[in-house]
């Protein structure tokens, strides 16, 4: 059984790699990647070129730092790292590119977050970044999902924005907890948090599936509720193997990087380090905040967890 810190890497490392392999082909339908990939032969990455992540992990990145500073989710801290690292060519949102430019001139989140997407964002953004949240917090779903929201709620607004990050973070917190997947119970808690009408009515349908057969239902664009129960769905279809759960998120074309971080995330979380074939991990970006920034930041995720525990 992977070791607790093992878990730390794999969830910061598995959505890294993930990020990285699905971000070519971030945008493309299906039918397109199936013919010019197909998603078996990329998560092979037979060309072992460097795997640049996006927009996704460099925020998951401004999340583990703000919580090893803080302790917490302190909603000013958490917004200063995401602008400090904020490069606009990881390929950003474009409501996310304009928030975090008018926070780095000065704006107030605050007010900003109410009124650059009407009723406010309901971008996969949350979710896709919260990962760290879930690891941090894991023996604790109510302060996972507590904690989470604060995360959200600096740059979505929306109910469903905030839900989406709540549900990805009790993911991987129930991925990091279980030693053997077990999909009732993961499904079943998933669908008892979950606050918004929309993510209950998803969460109470698969239930009822086979993992495999949800892939496809629930949509894969850039909205919470078109990617974070198909990333969900990925992991639950393969618990036990991290390249297939990527396989399958590339598979369904559109917001492949995203579907792909999110089921690394939990993938990752669940499996450890040890279950990431090695060839992607050393293709990771290696540069200022690449592979060994984000293994030292697990670590530190891990040292700040086991102070606070
Ligand atoms: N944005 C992208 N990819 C497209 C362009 C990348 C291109 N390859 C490049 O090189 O530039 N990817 C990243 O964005 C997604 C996460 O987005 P986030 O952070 O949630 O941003 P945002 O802008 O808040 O929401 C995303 C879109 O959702 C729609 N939307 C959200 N709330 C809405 C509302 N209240 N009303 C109407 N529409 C709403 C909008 O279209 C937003 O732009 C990830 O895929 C990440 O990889
Ligand atoms: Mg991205
Ligand atoms: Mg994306």
């Amino acid at each position: 059984m992977p070791s607790l810190l093992d878990r730390f890497r794999g969830c910061l490392l598995g959505q890294a790699v993930a990020d990285g392999l699905g971000a070519p082909w971030e945008g493309l339908p299906a039918d397109l990647i199936f013919v010019k990939g197909p998603a078996e032969k990329i998560v092979q990455h037979a060309s072992g070129e460097v795997l640049q992540y996006t927009d996704d992990t460099q925020m998951a990145i401004g999340v583990a730092e703000a919580l090893i500073k803080a302790g917490r989710i302190d909603q000013d801290v958490l917004i200063q790292a995401f602008v400090a690292n904020y490069e606009p060519d990881r390929g950003y949102g474009q409501g996310a590119r304009r928030l975090l430019s008018a926070v780095a001139e000065g704006g107030d989140w605050r007010e900003l977050v109410q009124s650059i997407l009407p009723g406010g964002s309901f971008g996969n953004g949350g979710a896709m970044r919260v990962a760290p949240v879930g690891l941090f917090f894991h023996n604790d779903l109510d302060r996972v999902a507590h904690e989470a929201a604060l995360s959200a709620e600096v740059t979505h607004a929306h109910p469903l924005g905030i839900d989406g990050a709540r549900l990805l973070a009790l993911a991987v917190a129930l991925a990091i907890r279980q030693s053997e997947f077990e999909a009732s119970m993961f499904f079943s808690e998933l669908h008892a948090r979950a606050e918004t009408e929309e993510f209950q009515w998803q969460l109470a349908t698969i239930q009822k599936l086979d993992p495999l057969d949800a892939i496809g239902m629930f949509g894969n664009s850039l909205e919470a509720h078109r990617s974070v129960v198909t990333a969900i769905a990925c992991f639950a279809a393969s618990p036990r193997d991290y390249s297939t759960a990527i396989r399958y998120a590339i598979g369904q074309g559109d917001d492949v990087d995203t579907l792909a971080a999110m089921a690394g995330a939990i993938s990752g979380a669940h499996l450890g380090i040890g279950q990431i074939p090695s060839r992607l991990v050393v293709a990771l970006e290696n540069d200022e905040k690449g592979r060994d920034y984000l293994g030292q930041l697990a670590s530190q995720l891990h040292e700040r967890f086991q102070e606070l525990a």
